[in-house]
């Protein structure tokens, strides 16, 4: 009856609770927690240390398609070993449709990009850009019953921006399918338009990037979403939130009832627009949708977060090489900020920012931590509670995390693929020293340990933030 992993002596943190105990595993899975369990073929000391639910990054981006002729850094293997070293256990990454194509398709792709390459377990969630008959109604049906039980939609960007009235066919059958609509909420012609001003008076360099689409773009946006999931009458999850007005928007929404949710990451809290205001292309190494903004929207954003305004706290990896000319600078050293690919690395810096710009700072509870990093991700994304918590029955996808390690973070210590870190320098205290996905050691000190292919595929179940409707209610 001994165990095949005991962690000891660690004071166990949940979303709800802190408790020192011992924590036993096996087959992967925890199945006890009391004061000094027996024995175990391997055991850890955590002295001192925090035993927490391993990360879940519910928005990133691995191995997707662009159609500008950018790459994406990150493909399944580098992008989840360096998940699993910044202290997550599991990651969402998006399928993408393509226009033109199907959207079953795209996410067998998908499926096939990951298989046998995942440190850590990984889910999706599928990106409609063409919302056709074939697609809403014969695909996304059998799209959700494989599991992926979310969809994003764009508001802006060439090939991919829904008009208002797909936007609402797409609610329509998110609603039909028990599945979660995730929205990129900017408008696409406010964006052109303030691109074409910019241009014509010269202003092309990455810091009109945010000029190009200021935060009244992003607020518009929001709140023509939040319209139409009340029209359709469907709950919405409003991703990568940048700043006060959209917040606004947010609590208005909740004020009245709505079922509205959403999400802010790391670049809006710790970057602001200033970042990309560079002579060189320097700059692009921060440009990202939505921009970072100033400091009031990322105190404003912490404020957002303390009071549990915000469901997650999600990395939006999206990494491009800045010297590379599928990355930042591929249409040359001067062109136009519009060429720039849309997107920073941070799936790695995510917890470890949070925690000590959080917790240690005192802004956010351990407890909350948690549920940004891990509980809610796995409620909202249908994985609870076989993920994000510690419980008995739970995977055993765990991240002791040593709350006094200072690290500076430094391009050189992380394990992406990326061959820059838009938080270079930046000074941290507490670290993730161990993460454990199903029971093994993943990652160590910052570091892989073992090899790829063991994370496997997590078929979700439905939202926690979508309705059950009685039959006749449908
Ligand atoms: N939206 C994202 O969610 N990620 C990267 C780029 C973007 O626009
Ligand atoms: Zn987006
Ligand atoms: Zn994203
Ligand atoms: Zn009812």
């Amino acid at each position: 009856t001994g165990f095949d992993l005991i962690i000891r002596n660690g004071t166990v943190v949940t979303a709800s609770d802190t408790m020192l105990c011992d924590v036993g595993i096996r087959n992967g899975k925890v199945v006890a927690l009391a004061d000094k369990l027996g024995t175990a073929a391997r055991e850890i000391d955590a002295t001192g240390l925090l035993i927490m639910p391993g990360g879940i990054d519910s928005h990133v981006h691995l191995a997707q398609p662009t159609s500008d002729g950018s790459v994406m850094a990150d493909d399944f293997e580098s992008g989840t070993r360096s998940a699993a070293c910044g202290g997550n256990t599991t990651v969402i990454p998006f399928s993408l449709q393509e226009r033109g194509t199907s959207l079953l398709k795209s996410v067998e792709e998908h499926h096939q990009r990951a298989k046998g390459k995942c440190y850590i377990d990984y889910a999706l969630h599928a990106i409609i850009t063409d919302p056709t008959p074939q697609a809403l109604e014969k695909e996304l049906p059998q799209v959700v019953q494989g599991g992926v039980t979310s969809v994003k939609i764009f508001m802006t960007y060439q090939d991919m921006a829904l008009n208002d009235a797909e936007i609402f066919k797409v609610m329509e059958a998110t609603r039909r399918e028990d599945a979660l609509t995730m929205v990129h909420a900017e408008n696409f012609d406010a964006i052109q338009q303030m691109t074409e001003r910019l241009e014509r008076a010269g202003q092309t360099g990455p810091r009109g990037h945010a000029e190009s689409r200021p935060i009244v773009v992003e607020r518009e946006a929001t709140h023509r979403a939040i319209s139409f999931a009340e029209l359709v009458d469907v709950p919405l999850f409003v991703v990568h939130v940048s700043g006060g007005d959209v917040i606004e928007q947010i609590e208005w929404a909740k004020r009245r009832g709505l079922p509205i949710y959403a999400e802010t990451c790391p670049q809006y809290l710790t970057l602001t627009a200033e970042d990309l205001d560079n002579a060189n292309m320097e700059g692009s190494k921060y440009v990202c949708s939505p921009p970072p903004r100033d400091k009031a929207n990322q105190k404003a954003c912490w404020d957002a977060l303390a009071r549990d305004v915000f469901s997650t706290f999600t990395s939006d990896h999206c990494p491009f090489i800045y010297g590379s000319d599928t990355g930042k600078k591929k249409a040359g050293a001067d062109a136009s900020f519009k060429y720039v690919p849309n997107g920073i690395p941070g799936v790695e810096t995510r917890l470890p920012i949070l925690f000590s710009k959080g917790v240690s700072e005192g802004r956010i509870s351990l407890n909350q931590f948690v549920a940004l990093s891990a509980t809610n991700h796995a409620k909202v994304y249908g994985m609870y509670p076989q993920k994000g918590t510690i419980a008995i029955g739970s995977d055993a996808d765990i991240a002791i995390w040593d709350p006094h390690k200072r690290v500076t973070i430094s391009q050189s210590m992380l394990n992406h693929n990326c061959d820059y870190t838009p938080y270079e320098g930046m000074e941290l205290k507490g670290y993730p020293v161990t993460v454990i996905s199903n029971g093994e050691v993943v990652a160590e000190n910052g570091r892989p340990v073992g090899s790829a292919g063991k994370g496997k595929f997590i078929l979700r179940g439905k939202s926690s933030l979508v309705p059950s409707r009685h039959p006749f209610e449908a």
